[in-house]
């Protein structure tokens, strides 16, 4: 004992300072096994000595990762024992036990308890889930407070997560490119499946499993109907098999013509018996594969994609028909409230809330309306979607996208949890005050039983899996949030930046500044006081507020902004499009006033004169300009941040992120100098003093071009 604790601290002595063996290629993610410091290290041997109990799959994943997490912290091989001796850890399944040592009642099939405790004169601690799933949750949290550095000798926690389904939507498509997605090809070896299951497999589910994300839809919400061949069903069963001892479902996204392209039917309405019947059938093939298969997401009727009103149906009478096939075997449905239309002339901010509100109480009660975040779609900044409180009979879920297809994609530092932070404690007033939007997905606001969130993935076969080490930040907040809506951003980025980094709090909390301020700054270098939509065509890469040509009006930022001589702004009031009445009529009334809506959304809901007063007492237009250098100006600090950690950081993760900033304030400066352009041209004023003017005169800006900028679908 004394000899191999000698060994490691010597390990452990080389280590430090010393160039590491191995890659820090972010592959890891925040589940890295690096020594801890000697303290810490003594510690976590001190309270796992040894694992009892556990023997199912699941479980012996759970103890497996204790292991590996424990032999990386410490240096030390943990014996799976099958008495209990000092300083064990116990893995307790209720549902392997006749007498759980710790209650599990309340805890659901994913929650956990952990409690130090005195089991037959001896020290302990228990690790307890209703289920196995519920157990390895546990083992990832013990393993989490161990990296971070918590004390582990005096624990009695518990933890369930509110939510049911949290889950990944991969827009991943069957030839291997992702739609937004900036991290490399999908993880989808599609072609080779259903015969290589390579580790990265296995690797996604501990992931996933860490934050107890529990389930993921494996192809683009852009659905080709391939998917559901027999061929696919078949590679869709495979990764079914490895991510189910993870606790982990799959889900499919259905195109809505499959039945026709499939298989000849010569109509797609969801009434006529045909199609009803040919998706039962379907159904039932997939069950068959998958016994556990989660259920389908649907866009229908949006961006072009077919769906029920191309027969006249509602979205209700398409979702029902397919909730009936998936229904028999515990299958649910979710479909999309992310709609608008080239022939709808109303604001596209309203058309989800005016196509969807009209249907609350007719859908099934396996059916689950997935509505974005935002009325728009995945800005910056939005305000919270008005649908949310809106629809007291229809459970609805959460869509995050956690890939950054407005934020910078893979290169900004924008972490998101700010985002989903500021989005799940919006207030809906509702139901009066304290109607948050976490509470109507959770489901308390209306006491539905279905609930749900999911988050676009920024996933693919990149080393480091989210196209940079700073956006796997933005998977973990969504998969820690989304288990318990309470925790801050903040207190999601320490443990991130701890596990991923170090949990030496001269690297903590730097590192989490940085990612507090950062989602703010890209707004204000992108669409600040409330702007939205005014980046490039297609791509959504860099900024173009000057296009005005594109074929539907809802397309071009021209329409968004309504930038021109006088002011700036959408006025979305009563006397507007009135989107504001789509909200709770006490929201409702502050958003009419724009002294009483927050500066934040300010031109999201009006069209104000340029020389409108600030809250600061600055004209909008100096207030405009100055967001933008503030925007410029906090990524120059972060760079700055960030060159004081490098005596702290490994050199390769330590020079993506410097170059990626540098990636970063280039293009900051490049949304700033094009957008400041582009606004003085509409108003003909003056800068304010200090202001720098654009490094390029406007015609510049517009003649840039990005043919092959990634993630756009062609
Ligand atoms: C937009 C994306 C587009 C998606 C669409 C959707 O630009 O690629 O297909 O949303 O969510 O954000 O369906």
């Amino acid at each position: 004992m004394f000899a191999r604790l000698f060994c490691w601290i010597m390990a452990s002595a080389l280590l430090i300072g010393a160039p590491r063996a191995w890659a820090e290629d972010g592959y890891d993610l925040w589940l890295r096994n690096v020594p801890a410091d000697a303290a810490a290290a003594q510690q976590i041997g001190a309270n796992a000595r040894s694992i009892v109990g556990g023997t199912s799959p699941t479980l012996t994943i759970a103890r497996q990762e204790l292991q590996r997490g424990i032999a990386g912290l410490t240096g030390a091989t943990v014996p799976l024992t099958a008495t209990v001796q000092q300083g064990a850890i116990l893995l307790q399944s209720a549902a392997q036990q006749d007498k759980p040592l710790v209650p599990t009642d309340g805890l659901g099939p994913d929650g956990y308890a952990i409690r130090t405790m005195t089991v037959v004169g001896k020290p302990v601690t228990v690790i307890a889930g209703a289920t196995d799933v519920g157990v390895l949750h546990g083992a990832y949290a013990w393993l989490r407070l161990a990296r971070t550095g918590a004390a582990l000798d005096r624990i009695d926690m518990r933890s369930a997560p509110r939510i049911g389904l949290r889950l990944l939507n991969h827009w991943d498509n069957l030839d291997g490119t992702v739609e937004r997605g900036y991290a490399g090809q999908s993880i989808w070896d599609w072609w080779r499946l259903p015969d290589y299951k390579g580790p990265r497999y296995t690797d996604y589910a501990r992931a996933n499993a860490s934050l107890g994300i529990n389930g993921t839809v494996l192809n683009n919400v852009n659905a080709k109907s391939d998917s559901l061949t027999a061929a696919y069903i078949a590679k869709a069963a495979a990764l079914a098999d490895l991510f189910r001892p993870y606790g982990i479902k799959v889900y499919l996204s259905v195109k809505w013509t499959a039945p026709m392209e499939l298989d000849g039917l010569k109509s797609a309405d969801p009434l006529d018996p045909a199609v009803a019947a040919w998706w039962k059938a379907k159904a039932d093939e997939i069950y068959k594969a998958i016994p556990d298969f989660g259920g389908f997401l649907v866009k229908a009727n949006s961006e072009g994609q077919p769906g029920p009103q191309d027969y006249k149906r509602t979205h209700a009478d398409g979702a029902n028909m397919l909730a009936a096939a998936v229904k028999p075997h515990g299958g649910i449905v979710m479909w999309r409230a992310f709609v608008y239309a080239h022939d709808n002339p109303d604001d596209r901010a309203k058309q989800a809330y005016s196509d969807f509100k009209p249907l609350d109480g007719q859908f099934a009660d396996n059916v689950i309306v997935q509505v974005k975040n935002g009325a728009i779609d995945f800005q910056p900044r939005e305000p919270f979607h008005p649908l949310f409180g809106a629809m007291p009979k229809t459970p609805l879920m959460m869509e995050f996208q956690i890939t950054k297809e407005y934020l910078g994609q893979s290169t900004h530092l924008t972490y998101l949890g700010t985002l989903f932070e500021e989005t799940l404690k919006s207030d809906t007033l509702a139901k009066g005050k304290g109607s948050t939007v976490a509470k109507v997905i959770d489901g308390s606001l209306e006491g539905h039983k279905l609930t749900g969130i999911a988050g676009v993935a920024n996933i693919g076969v990149d080393r480091d899996w989210s196209g940079s080490i700073f956006n796997q930040a933005d998977w973990y907040a969504f998969g820690r949030m989304a288990w318990d809506t309470d925790l801050t951003a903040e207190a999601v980025a320490r443990e991130w930046a701890a596990q991923t980094f170090s949990p030496d709090p001269r690297v903590v909390a730097p590192i989490v500044a940085m990612m507090m301020g950062s989602r703010e700054a890209a707004v204000d270098y992108m669409t600040p006081l409330g702007l939205a939509h005014i980046m490039g065509t297609g791509h959504h890469y860099g900024p173009a507020p000057w296009v005005s040509e594109l074929a539907r009006p809802e397309w071009n930022p021209v329409y968004y902004h309504k930038a021109d001589k006088q002011g700036i702004g959408f006025d979305r009031t009563r006397t507007g499009s009135n989107a504001t009445g789509q909200y709770a009529p006490a929201l409702a009334k502050l958003l009419d006033n724009p002294k009483t809506t927050p500066e934040r959304e300010l031109l999201w809901f009006h069209h104000l004169p340029w020389d409108y007063r600030l809250q600061s007492g600055e004209t909008l237009w100096d207030g405009l300009i100055h967001h933008y250098d503030r925007g410029v100006e906090t990524v120059a600090a972060m760079q700055r941040d960030w060159a004081k950690l490098k005596p702290q950081v490994d050199a390769e993760r330590f020079a993506q992120v410097e170059t990626f900033l540098a990636i970063q304030h280039r293009e900051a400066q490049w949304w700033r100098d094009a957008c400041i352009a582009y606004f003085q041209s509409v108003s003909g004023r003056p800068l304010p003093a200090g202001s720098a003017a654009p490094a390029h005169p406007l015609d510049w800006y517009k003649a840039l071009s990005f043919p092959y900028a990634p993630g756009h679908p062609k």
